[in-house]
């Protein structure tokens, strides 16, 4: 197994974020949404749930998500990718979709397998490979219920926004 990571270190308050993927060999990818939610501060619990190798935990686990405080689920998985899509066709919550990228087709599989949900069961999905971004959505709606956390990410953003003001001043020094 890759070192998935603890959910309690640093992190106050109850567990918000379910970060799933659907095997241990995504995790190099999936990490960086876990970054993200330590960035800001959010508390997350990580699991290896399989839409294919272990579907009875992947309902029971979507359809417990609510029950147990989650507000949020990351899905990520890679190549016949049914985890994020199946998950979000059990629970009320808001599902992110990671496309995780494997050796062959770079990530394309995943991607259409996550992005193509037929009406009325939506899963918001993120670039392929682009866990970072799945972990900013995240904060941005956990945001919608804690002013807090919404000024943490406006104050990301004003640093983004200098970032790219100093990289252009640096261009033309
Ligand atoms: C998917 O199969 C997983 O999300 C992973 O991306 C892919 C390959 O899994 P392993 O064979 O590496 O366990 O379900």
């Amino acid at each position: 197994m890759n070192d998935l990571a603890g959910t309690d270190e640093g992190r106050t308050g109850a567990t918000t974020v379910g970060l799933i993927m659907g095997s241990d060999s995504d995790w190099p990818t999936m990490r960086a949404a876990a970054a993200a939610l330590d960035e800001f501060g959010v508390s997350y619990e990580v699991q290896v749930i399989s839409a294919h190798r272990t579907p009875v935990k992947m309902i029971e686990y979507g359809r417990a998500a609510a029950g147990r405080g989650l507000k949020v689920i990351i899905a990520g998985a890679g190549g016949a990718a049914a985890l994020p899509g199946m998950v979000a066709s059990v629970t009320p919550l808001p599902v992110i979709g990671v496309p995780v990228p494997l050796k062959h087709l770079d990530g394309m599989d995943s991607l259409l397998s996550i992005v193509q949900m037929p009406a009325g069961v939506p899963v918001a999905t993120v670039s392929i490979g682009n866990a970072r971004n799945a972990g900013l959505l995240a904060v941005r709606m956990l945001g919608v219920a804690d002013p807090e956390l919404l000024d943490r990410m406006a104050a990301y953003q004003a640093d983004l926004e200098e970032l790219v003001a100093e990289k252009d001043a640096a261009l033309r020094a």
